[in-house]
């Protein structure tokens, strides 16, 4: 990250913030001031003919419900009607030098402990897997209880497996609920392709971006993709066919978090979703307000505390700002 500008009391404050922010080292943007997310480590499946089979109660999910990629898995994980099959921990939004924190070592409201190995943070859980893990401590995590391991790491892979993977033990409904329909399989993949590249992470790119160019092509490329979601999503309650499916998800979770997060702490500002996109406005506040699984995995005081506190490189001082009021407009 370049001090550039910055004066010296600056300097020194952002340096010390940067010790206690608990990856930076493994955060940080390549030569040309670009952030470049790495790949998840664990990626093992519940199938019903594999090492993790679908069991009720048999799986547990560490997440936070600031991240939009945990936030997808209990989005699914609510559709599905799984709550009772899986069981889930928050961890505290203030992720500081240790990573993400449980209720016992930093207890934010509505964040838990670790009822399953008593863990202080995210990454005694990554170590009790795999003692020499190198990688990030990241959220979510699905962990088995019979196992005592993590099963994986990867929203998307998460997903995937609750959308299918338990239904033969689920009522009729649940079970026919199915976001990822072969029909719609390549459509929904095309559309995820771009939309994570450019959106989901696109988001982060250009918030972590150390240099003025690398920031300028991301912004730009979120905002050319907005634009593109406005079109398909025009006098549309879905992006894809005539129904919920995980493309919608998973551009959900972003979509929350833009207007009380990513315009202020991510400097994508050409435009807010409430004053610049009316149809994807309306799109998000119907699965807001129409579904409880979106409703009720929203914690906006997580969400914003988690942005604004824990990354002190953008954001030193760690001022959760107030606005905007309200977080989301009702319908
Ligand atoms: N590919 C992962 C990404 C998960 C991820 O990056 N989570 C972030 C929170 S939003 C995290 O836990 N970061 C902690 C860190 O990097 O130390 C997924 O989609 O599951």
């Amino acid at each position: 990250m370049s001090s550039g500008s910055a004066l010296p009391h600056q300097v020194e404050s952002t340096a010390k913030a940067h010790q206690e922010f608990s990856d930076i080292g493994k955060m940080k943007t390549e030569t040309d001031g670009s952030f470049k997310r790495k790949a998840s480590t664990f990626r093992s499946f519940i199938t019903q003919d594999g090492e993790f089979t679908p069991e009720k109660g048999r799986y547990h999910l560490y997440v936070s419900y600031a991240c939009p990629w945990a936030t997808r898995t209990l989005i699914v994980r609510v559709l599905k009607g799984l709550e009772d099959f899986i069981s889930v921990s928050v961890v505290s939004p203030r992720m500081g030098s240790d990573g993400w924190p449980f209720a016992n070592a930093d207890p934010f409201p509505a964040s838990d402990t670790d009822p399953l190995n008593n863990a202080e943070h995210v990454k005694d859980i990554y170590f009790k897997a795999e003692p020499n893990f190198q990688g990030r401590f990241t959220v979510p995590v699905l962990w088995d209880k019979k196992t005592h391991t993590i099963v994986n790491n990867e929203s998307s892979e998460i997903i995937r497996m609750l959308n299918t993977e338990f239904n033969h033990l689920l009522p009729k409904d649940k079970a026919e609920l199915d976001l990822y329909p072969e029909s719609l399989r390549k459509e929904i993949d095309d559309l995820n392709d771009w939309v994570y590249d450019t959106v989901n992470n696109g988001v982060y790119k250009s918030g972590f971006a150390s240099s003025q160019q690398a920031y300028e092509t991301a912004v730009v490329s979120v905002f050319s993709s907005l634009d593109r979601l406005e079109k398909i999503l025009t006098g549309k309650d879905y992006l894809i066919g005539d129904r919920l499916t995980e493309a919608d998800v998973r551009l959900f979770v972003t979509i929350i978090r833009f207007d009380p997060v990513y315009v202020g702490h991510f400097k994508c500002n050409l435009r807010t979703i409430r004053d610049g996109y009316p149809a994807i406005h309306l799109w998000m506040r119907k699965l807001y307000w129409n579904f409880p699984a979106f409703k009720d995995t929203c914690n906006f005081e997580h969400i914003k505390t988690h942005y604004y506190w824990s990354h002190p490189m953008i954001n030193p001082h760690r001022i959760v700002p107030k606005g905007p009021e309200p977080n989301i407009l009702p319908l």
